[in-house]
């Protein structure tokens, strides 16, 4: 009996292309490329989010300044958390 959170068998109908019940390698290798654009687009959204700091859908020298960039003594200086 499976012990998995959450089950194998939820996981196993999602990579199930066919829904045959039977998992081949091309089914896997889908899964794992629709898995991967996801991620790069989840993670693009997470940037362009960061870095439009006024929401207006467009990523400007400001925002960019903003979000990467702060004042030490009046001079811009890249952020350390932007460093790392
Ligand atoms: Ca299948
Ligand atoms: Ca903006």
């Amino acid at each position: 009996m499976c012990t998995c959170s959450p089950p194998c068998s939820i996981i196993v109908d999602k990579i199930d292309g066919n829904k045959d019940g039977q998992l081949t390698e091309a089914e896997l290798e889908e899964w794992v490329r629709r898995v991967g654009r996801k991620y790069i687009y989840d993670d693009v959204d997470r940037v362009w989010s960061y870095h439009d700091k006024d929401k207006d859908d467009f990523i400007s020298w400001e925002d960019y300044r903003q979000s990467s960039y702060g004042t030490v003594d009046g001079e811009w200086v890249p952020q350390i958390s932007t460093m790392i």
